[in-house]
C-alpha cells in the first residue's frame, strides 16, 4: 500500500501523505497537484510505519516506572540516577479539559503521580478533576494563566515554595483562534496564540528547568505537545493557511501589532496560522532544549501528536458547522480521529513509560496505537530557526 493515500472527489485527485511514513523525497511535497502517485487506491488505509515501533497495544496502563514493576534495582552496581520509591510529580498545563485532563486521569489512576494541574480557571479544574474521579490524594489544582509572563513566574514560586519536587513537566495547554479577524494579546502585548502557547511554555520550562535538575527521579521530563498541522510534510499541514515562520521579523520584533506584525513571519494575522506557527515553536524548542541540555542534566526533552482529538475544547472558537462535521470527517474519512481518553493515554505514555525515555523524538502513533519516532517538517526541524527562536524567545521573557 505505501505510504501515500488517495481518494478522488470529482475530479479532484488528492494524495494525502501520512506523516512519519515519507522519505526524504517526498519531504515538504505540496498538497493538491503533485506528487499524484499511486493511482487506482481508494481506500484511507494509513501506511506502514518504517520507524520502531516501541509500544505495542496495550496502552491502557499508561503509567510504569521500571523500579515498581520487579526485582532487583537496587544493585551494587545501581546506575547513576537514584531509583526512588516516591510518586512521580507531573505539572500539567491546561489540564482542566480536553488532552491535560484525559492525562491527568490516566496518570491518577495509576496510582503512580501526583499531579498538579496547572489551570487558568481553578475552580473548573477542581470540577473537572473531580468529575473524571481522580483520586483526591493524587492531585494539586495551581493558578497559571500562560497569557501573563508575571502569572508564570509567581506559578513557578508558588510550586518551589511547595516543597514537592518535580520529575516531569508537561506544556500541554493552547488557544486557537480560527475565525478572529483581529489578533489580541497576551498581558505582556504578545499575539495570544504564540504568546501562551509558546511563550508562556518558554518561560515555564526554563523556570523549571531548575526544579527538575534538582529531583532525584529516575526519568526526568520535559514534553511540549507539538502537532501535524505545523508539519508541512504532511496532508494535514499542507491545508492552508501553512505554518511559516519566515525570517522571524514579527518575532524579533514583540508581535505586538503596534509597529510591528503580529505575526512570527511579519505577515498579516491570521489566527489559524499563528496556532499552527506557535506548535513550530513548541517543537522547535524541544529540539534546542535537547541540544542544549539533554547531556548534562539527563532530562528527557520530547514532543508529540497525540493524533486527532476532534472533539476538545480547542476548536470552542470555530464556526458551529465545523464543530459539526470536523469529528465525523477525521473519524471516517481522515481517519485520523482518536479519542480524549485515547490521546491521553498516549500522552501518559509520554510521561512515564520507560520505553519513550528517548531524548529528542517527536512521538506519534499508527492506527494501532503503537508509538514510533516520528519524522519533523524542514522546518519544524531546522536547528538554525530552533535557536534563533530559542534567542529571540529568551529576549521577550527577559531571561536574556
Ligand atoms: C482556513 O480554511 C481558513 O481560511 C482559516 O481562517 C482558518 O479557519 C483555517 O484551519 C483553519 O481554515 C481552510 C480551508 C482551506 O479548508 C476548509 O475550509 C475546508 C472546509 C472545512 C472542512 C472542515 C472539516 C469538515 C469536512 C467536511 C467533509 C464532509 C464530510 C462530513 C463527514 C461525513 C462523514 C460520514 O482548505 C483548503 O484549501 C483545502 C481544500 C481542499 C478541499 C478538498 C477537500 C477534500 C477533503 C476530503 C473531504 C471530502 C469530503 C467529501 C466527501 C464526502 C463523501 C462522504
Ligand atoms: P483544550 O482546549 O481542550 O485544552 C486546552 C487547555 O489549555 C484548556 O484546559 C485551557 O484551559 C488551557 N489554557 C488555554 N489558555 C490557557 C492559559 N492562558 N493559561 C493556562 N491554561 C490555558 O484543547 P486540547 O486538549 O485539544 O489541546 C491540548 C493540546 O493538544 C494543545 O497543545 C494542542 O495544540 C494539542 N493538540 C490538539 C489536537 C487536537 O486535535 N485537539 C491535535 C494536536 C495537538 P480552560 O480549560 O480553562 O479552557
Ligand atoms: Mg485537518 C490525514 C488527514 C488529516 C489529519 C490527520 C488532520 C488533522 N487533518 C487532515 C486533513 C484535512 N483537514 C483535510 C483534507 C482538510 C480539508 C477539508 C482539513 C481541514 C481542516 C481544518 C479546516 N483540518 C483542521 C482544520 C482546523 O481548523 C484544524 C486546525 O488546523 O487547527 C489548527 C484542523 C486539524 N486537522 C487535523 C488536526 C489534528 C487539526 C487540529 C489542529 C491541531 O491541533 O494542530
Amino acid at each position: 500500500m505505501g505510504t501515500l493515500l488517495q481518494t478522488h472527489i470529482g475530479s479532484v485527485a488528492l494524495a494525502l501523505q501520512k506523516e512519519g511514513g515519507h522519505s526524504a523525497s517526498t519531504k515538504d511535497s505540496a498538497f493538491l497537484g503533485v506528487s499524484l502517485v499511486e493511482h487506482g487506491k481508494k481506500e484511507f488505509s494509513f501506511p506502514v510505519i518504517r520507524a520502531k515501533k516501541v509500544t505495542s497495544r496495550n496502552t491502557s496502563v499508561p503509567r510504569i516506572r521500571a523500579q515498581t514493576v520487579a526485582a532487583p534495582v537496587e544493585t551494587k552496581e545501581a546506575p547513576a540516577s537514584k531509583k526512588t520509591d516516591r510518586k512521580g510529580n507531573v505539572i500539567i498545563t491546561g489540564a482542566s479539559s480536553g488532552l491535560g485532563l484525559a492525562t491527568a486521569k490516566a496518570l491518577g489512576e495509576s496510582g503512580e503521580w501526583h499531579i498538579i494541574m496547572a489551570c487558568r480557571d481553578f475552580l473548573k479544574a477542581e470540577r473537572m478533576a473531580r468529575a473524571v474521579g481522580i483520586p483526591k490524594e493524587n492531585y494539586t489544582v495551581m493558578h497559571l494563566d500562560l497569557a501573563s509572563l508575571e502569572s508564570v513566574r509567581q506559578f513557578a514560586d508558588t510550586f518551589r515554595r511547595s516543597g514537592r519536587p518535580l520529575d516531569v513537566l508537561v506544556c500541554n495547554a493552547a488557544v486557537y483562534f480560527p475565525t478572529a479577524k483581529v489578533p489580541t494579546f497576551t498581558a505582556e502585548g504578545f499575539e495570544m496564540s504564540v504568546g501562551t502557547n509558546h511563550l508562556g511554555h518558554f518561560l515555564l520550562s526554563r523556570l523549571l528547568l531548575e526544579d527538575l535538575k534538582k529531583s532525584d527521579f529516575d526519568s526526568k521530563r520535559v514534553i511540549i505537545v507539538g502537532s501535524i498541522t505545523g508539519n508541512t510534510n504532511t496532508l494535514a499541514g499542507n491545508i492552508p493557511p501553512k505554518a511559516n515562520l519566515g525570517d522571524l521579523r514579527g518575532f524579533a520584533g514583540g508581535l505586538n501589532g503596534v509597529n510591528i506584525s503580529p505575526m512570527i513571519d511579519g505577515g498579516e494575522f491570521d489566527g489559524a496560522k499563528a496556532y499552527k506557527d506557535s506548535k513550530v515553536c513548541n517543537m522547535l524548542t524541544m529540539q534546542e532544549f535537547h541540544r542544549r541540555y539533554h547531556e548534562e542534566t539527563g532530562i528527557t526533552f520530547a514532543s508529540l501528536y497525540p493524533g486527532c482529538i476532534a472533539t476538545t475544547g480547542l476548536f470552542r472558537e470555530h464556526i458551529p458547522l465545523f464543530k459539526l462535521l470536523f469529528p465525523p470527517f477525521q473519524k471516517y474519512i481522515t481517519k485520523g480521529f482518536v479519542s480524549e481518553d485515547e490521546a491521553g493515554k498516549r500522552l501518559a505514555q509520554v510521561v512515564s513509560n520507560p520505553s519513550l525515555a528517548k531524548s529528542g523524538v517527536y512521538w506519534s502513533w499508527n492506527n494501532n496505537s503503537a508509538s514510533f519516532e516520528n519524522q519533523l517538517s524542514e522546518e519544524a526541524s531546522d536547528p538554525e530557526k530552533a535557536k534563533k527562536v530559542w534567542e529571540i524567545s529568551e529576549k521577550l521573557v527577559e531571561l536574556a
